[in-house]
């Protein structure tokens, strides 16, 4: 009977698509590493996803302990070409589930020779919990956004009966006072999905993800989320409620200092050296995330403005630079700017010399600048990031959104000149710095998150009982 056996093998199911695959295996490279305490070291991981992000991640062979990667079928038809639509992979991939999983779980187990006895996963998947269940096992999910976004899924039932007709979800204003503490938080900053009832069409692939996960999350084992308690600890103390078990196990890019053997710093393109050649908090940084790309125009404006307030850019750009976006970024004029493909951006907010953020508000960005203390200038595009541009502007005051939504030239000119030189973002500096200090302090033995993390090994490593 598997359930009177110590756990000795934990699979790790992985969405990978945008930045949801790092955390997952800093997580797992964390427990494996036992950092909390020593049994964990015996325990075996397989990490099951795609072949092309298991080749990405595993390339340099060392540093992953007893992690070992198993691939899983994408579900991408032989030979058909891309279409260029960039749901169309993760379409395909979420078509071939569960089964993709359920077989590379069996390969793991004959390869190691060992019965799978605890099943950690993205949050995404919330068809794993189905798979605990038939194996009883425990299931940890771990949710990839902030903890407001989570329970927002969970209440997604009940924001829908609130705003009642259809009428009522495309009043874009109203705020959504009816949940405790949400005063704050508008219709408009809701991801689309929580907005569209089964009645309203075939639910999209996402709609449907949320829908299921909304219904799944509560019957997990513990969900793991990658944030402290004292960033939104109202929202937090309401998941702990409505959990099984809520760990707050984050930020990661603070606890992952903490593993045996933290990956090195990758900066090929000289970004700290660069910084470190200019004033402190004198720079902007801009990154829109590994997905979001503004319109072109909005990137022109940007480039306007920052050639107009001469302030100092380092800019992570993700694609081709052609044109006049080449000519507007890497001519002359701009040469106080440094433009990349890539950034080693946790080390780039940790920098004194950055003043500013510009970015969509992805999760990890937010709290990246958080543990930095910088304040954001938000541009968000969709799912999240509006609820975490609201946070960072009307709860935590540590930032503020482009005018209109959309970049301008005589917009960000004004956040720019708002945040690097008014009063107004010395305040917000000073906000944020103290959000900074409780994410140390969150880490840190005997911080919030370090207990949660020790929850998490003893769930782990003790005898399942589901
Ligand atoms: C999706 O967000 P993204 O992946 O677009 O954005 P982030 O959550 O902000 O994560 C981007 C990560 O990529 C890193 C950066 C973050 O950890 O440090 N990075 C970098 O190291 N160098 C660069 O030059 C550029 C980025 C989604 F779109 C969001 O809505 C969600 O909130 C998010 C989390 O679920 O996933």
């Amino acid at each position: 009977n598997p359930n009177t056996e110590p756990i000795r093998h934990i699979a790790v199911l992985a969405f990978p698509f945008g930045s949801h695959i790092s955390p997952l295996l800093n997580l797992v490279r964390r427990l494996s590493a036992g950092v909390a305490i020593n049994v964990a070291s015996d325990v075996k991981f397989s990490f099951l996803s795609t072949s092309q992000s298991n080749e990405a991640l595993f390339s340099s062979k060392e540093g992953f302990g007893n992690v070992r990667p198993y691939d899983v079928d994408d579900g991408w038809p032989e030979g058909r070409k891309l279409s260029g639509d960039i749901m169309e992979p993760v379409e395909m991939f979420m078509r071939a589930t569960p089964g993709n999983f359920k077989k590379a779980l069996e390969e793991a187990e004959e390869d190691r020779g060992l019965k799978i006895g605890c099943l950690v996963s993205d949050a995404f998947l919330w068809f794993t919990g189905e798979i605990a269940s038939e194996r009883s096992v425990p299931w940890l999910p771990l949710w990839m956004a902030g903890p407001r976004s989570l329970l927002v899924q969970l209440e997604s039932e009940k924001i829908r009966r609130h705003l009642g007709s259809d009428q009522g979800r495309k009043c874009k204003d109203r705020t959504l006072d009816f949940l405790p503490g949400f005063k704050a938080i508008r219709v408009s900053d809701l991801n689309d999905e929580v907005l569209i009832t089964s009645q309203d069409s075939e639910l999209s692939l996402f709609a449907n993800m949320f829908h299921k996960m909304g219904q799944n999350l509560p019957k997990a084992t513990a969900v793991l989320i990658n944030s402290f308690h004292k960033i939104d600890p109202e929202i937090s103390n309401q998941l702990k409620a409505k959990l099984r078990k809520f760990l707050n196990i984050g930020p990661f890019t603070l606890t992952m200092k903490l593993s045996p053997k933290p990956m090195p710093v990758l900066d090929e393109n000289g970004c700290l050296d660069w910084l470190s050649e200019h004033e402190t908090m004198s720079v902007a940084y801009v990154s829109f995330g590994s997905v979001a790309t503004p319109l072109s125009h909005e990137i022109a404006a940007l480039a306007d403005a920052l050639e107009e307030t001469r302030i100092p850019f380092l800019w992570s750009f993700r694609g081709k630079l052609e044109g006049v976006l080449e000519e507007k970024l890497c001519n002359s004029r701009l040469k106080f700017g440094k433009v990349v493909p890539w950034a080693p951006q946790v080390e780039v907010l940790k920098h004194s010399s950055v003043g500013a953020f510009v970015t969509h508000c992805g999760w990890n960005s937010v709290l990246e600048s958080v543990a930095g203390g910088v304040p954001l200038i938000c541009r968000p595009f969709w799912g999240d990031q509006k609820l975490n541009m609201r946070m960072v502007k009307a709860v935590w005051g540590i930032g503020v959104e482009v005018e209109g939504g959309l970049i301008t030239k005589e917009g960000m000119v004004k956040d720019l000149r708002r945040v690097f030189l008014d009063n107004e973002g010395k305040e917000m500096r000073e906000r944020i710095g103290v959000l900074k200090k409780l994410a140390h302090e969150a880490v840190e033995g005997g911080g919030n998150s370090s207990q949660d993390f020790n929850a998490l090994v003893k769930i782990v490593t003790k005898t399942p009982r589901v």
